[in-house]
């Protein structure tokens, strides 16, 4: 059959249901096209009724195969910590909308919230939750990726109504991605955590007849950490070798390790609440006093350059010049360590005579 009748009777049989049909496979709108020129042209009465049976199949089949399958896209982010304090824009997933059986139209989305995190007062309250379609780069970035929808923060669901209906053509794959826009309320000293899926067929709306399947690997993203960190104090401030050292503040994250001046001090003790670090020593910095980094390293974010400087001072007790003042230090593994050199200096003194008259016996 030539291609313009065949694109004749598809429009004559698409009249009545523009939506559905422009949408169909051109194989499926062929093979109608053709029982219904048989109905057209059949002067038997049996030979009508059968073409009539296999344009109602054919119509019935490929209205049926419509269909929108939603995954996690490979480009969703991992799981990820960032830090908080001040409000910011951040992906929590990319899936991917996959069309069989026809084009397929859809006009929002519902995504079930999990993780710590409070969806309702952490978000912002128009755009805490947006949807928009990828440029096909896989990676997000407002300028050039299509906003599909926002809304403000809720739970346990969040609906994101499409403004434009997305259209995925038949037998290709979209990734649509899920922002937030988190305010500086957001997170906290034990990281709070985001997530978000899409729990079930019936979260997406999709126009009929499409139907909906998720598929693998499942619509569920990775968690994000929300964490608020900061130091507000080092103890000791100024100090000699030898004097534990710890740090007070927020979202010390274990495992968490410290260097002042470039030099390694290895891994400290975290409290419960993730607000006081402990379990360092201040080393040997070297011959001239003065100020050194503090760098902190915790689990969620990596090293971090405190405001706050060490101040190191030979000339306190115990230091290199082996001053012994009067700093009745408030630190009391400080103390120790000089208790120690103290003790150790005194046993010296008094062994020394016996042992030279040992000697000279
Ligand atoms: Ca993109």
């Amino acid at each position: 059959m030539p291609d313009d009748a065949t694109t004749a009777i598809d429009v004559k049989i698409a009249a009545p249901k523009k939506d559905v049909d422009r949408t169909l496979p051109r194989e499926d709108l062929k093979l109608m096209a053709e029982w219904h020129m048989l109905v057209n042209v059949a002067s038997a009465r049996w030979l009508r009724g059968l073409a009539i049976l296999f344009l109602v199949l054919t119509v019935g089949r490929s209205l049926a195969a419509q269909q929108v399958t939603v995954a996690l896209s490979t480009n969703s982010p991992a799981a990820s910590g960032i830090q908080g304090g001040t409000a910011f824009t951040q992906e929590l997933a990319a899936f991917t909308l996959s069309a069989s059986g026809g084009a397929v139209q859809i006009n929002g989305i519902t995504l079930t919230v999990g993780g710590t995190g409070d969806f309702v007062n952490d978000l912002d309250p128009s755009t805490g939750l947006s949807v928009w379609q990828d440029d096909g780069d896989g990676s997000f970035n407002s300028a050039l990726d299509t906003n599909l929808g926002s809304t403000g923060g809720a739970s346990p669901t969040i609906t994101v109504n499409f403004t434009s209906t997305l259209t995925v053509p038949d037998a290709t794959s979209v990734d649509v991605w899920v922002v937030a826009d988190f305010l500086a309320s957001a997170g906290a000293s034990i990281p709070d955590t985001y997530q978000v899926s899409v729990a079930g067929i019936g979260d997406v709306n999709v126009q009929a007849p499409a139907t909906v399947s998720l598929g693998t690997p499942a619509p569920d993203s990775a968690q994000l950490s929300v964490v608020i960190f900061f130091v507000s104090s080092i103890d000791p401030a100024s100090s000699y070798h030898n004097t534990f050292f710890r740090i007070y503040g927020s979202g010390f994250t274990p495992p968490v390790s410290l260097s002042i001046g470039g030099i390694d001090l290895g891994t400290g003790t975290v409290n419960g609440a993730n607000t006081f670090a402990s379990g360092w020593v201040i080393p040997d910095l070297g011959p001239n006093d003065g100020y050194h980094d503090v760098v902190v390293t915790t689990s969620l974010l990596g090293p971090i350059t405190l405001t706050q400087q060490f101040y190191y001072d030979s000339t306190k007790p115990g230091g290199r010049t082996g001053n012994n003042g009067s700093d009745c230090s408030t630190h009391e593994s400080g103390t120790s360590a000089s208790f120690l050199v103290l003790l150790a200096t005194l046993a010296a003194l008094f062994a020394a005579p016996r042992i030279a008259r040992r000697v000279r016996g």
